[in-house]
């Protein structure tokens, strides 16, 4: 039996302000779109007797009517084909107070479809196989519960198991997240190996065990997944191979922290020059400048480091500048307070046309005085 495994396609995330030409929609939007098309296009192209995703198929509790519908048509177009999906709920969208109800109810009406979400342990019998469920879980006695209610049964000739959260053996994977779920080695509490333990949560695709992975997310949610590749997994449940194929998403790429000691904004910028490679032509980009001098700092023009890199899709920076008492300070957003920016102009302005200190002790004086 061959699975198609894949977790973590978080549809309806969108983020930064950039509106994708072709369909009109926030641009990020639409690539975490196009990464769950191409795991989809593979589904018909490889096959699989059975597809499972393991959580955070939505980004959300309540996703979009668009999110909503590009699940759908999916889903549907799979169970048409007969393949059987096995799906389980995230901590992403699942929805903190039970009332809400959940968007599984609704995916669970496909035939073909075998969605477990409701806080509880859930075991399907696709063929001979059976497919052990532990979603995510509101409460941790809820998932305490789940996982010892699982059993196995003699009958089946195969066991997978399903579940989202961070696994916690001899090393911790997880995302940091307040509502994430840490979970028991199963194997280890009931004395008994599956043929695959499917997990989702971990935006990367890593091997807990032989035969417990993580496939990693189809799209990156934080710029600190930069290092992390976006794809699925094929397994092969009678030999035990498991077959990674990388999908195609927008680059992140974290730039080498420019130190910038003794550097003037002039040769900032000549350092940034060399960096603006053509490589990370509409990527997301992470950019670090430590140890400015304060009275750097203040010459740097932010539009001028957007300007240099003008061709990525978005550049994240991060401006950290000494103080003298070896203090720092970190700033990420495009404007400064008032008091910055007033200094940043005045830095620019020529000192024969004004008494600049004088302007500069005025101007701040107002400024602190209103400045909330
Ligand atoms: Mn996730």
């Amino acid at each position: 039996m061959n699975l198609l495994h894949f977790s973590d396609t978080h549809l309806g995330y969108s983020e930064y302000s950039k509106i994708d030409p072709t369909t009109g929609i926030n641009q990020r939007e639409q690539d975490f779109y196009d990464a769950w098309q191409q795991v989809i296009n593979a589904v018909f192209r490889l096959k699989p007797d059975v597809v499972l995703h393991t959580g955070d198929l939505f980004h959300t509790p309540r996703p979009s009517n668009r999110a909503i519908r590009v699940a759908l048509e999916s889903i549907q177009k799979i169970s048409d084909a007969g393949i059987p999906i096995v799906i389980i709920s995230g901590n992403h969208e699942t929805p903190r107070i039970k009332a809400t109800g959940s968007i599984f109810e609704s995916i669970s009406l496909f035939t073909n479809v075998y969605a477990a979400f409701d806080s509880k342990y859930e075991r399907f019998r696709i063929g001979d196989c059976d497919f052990h469920c532990v979603p995510h879980c509101s409460l941790t006695e809820e998932l305490e519960k789940a996982f010892q209610s699982v059993r196995i049964l003699k009958d089946a000739s195969k066991n997978v198991f399903l579940t989202h959260g961070a696994w916690t053996g001899r090393q911790y994977f997880g995302m940091g997240e307040f509502n994430e779920q840490r979970l028991p080695d199963i194997e280890k509490e009931l004395g008994f190996k599956f043929d695959y333990i499917a997990l989702g949560h971990y935006h990367k695709k890593l091997d807990v065990k032989n035969n417990a992975t993580y496939c990693g997310s189809t799209e990156r949610t934080s710029l600190n997944e930069h290092g992390n590749s976006t794809g699925f997994l094929m397994v092969d449940l009678e030999t035990g191979s498991k077959n990674y194929f990388q999908i195609k998403s927008r680059p992140m790429i974290k730039l080498p922290v420019v130190d910038c000691k003794g550097k003037t904004a002039r040769n900032i910028y000549d350092e940034l020059h060399n960096l603006a490679t053509p490589a990370l032509d509409q990527a997301i980009v992470y950019l670090i400048l430590e140890h400015i001098e304060e009275n750097t700092f203040l010459k740097i023009d932010i539009r001028e480091l957007d300007h240099i890199f003008s061709s990525v899709f978005y550049l994240q920076k991060s401006l950290i500048r000494e103080t003298g008492e070896r203090n720092q300070i970190v700033s990420n957003s495009k404007i400064e307070s008032l008091a910055v920016e007033f200094e940043r102009y005045l830095a620019t302005v020529n000192e024969n046309e004004i008494n600049r200190d004088k302007l500069r002790d005025m101007g701040l004086s107002y400024l602190t005085r209103f400045e909330i």
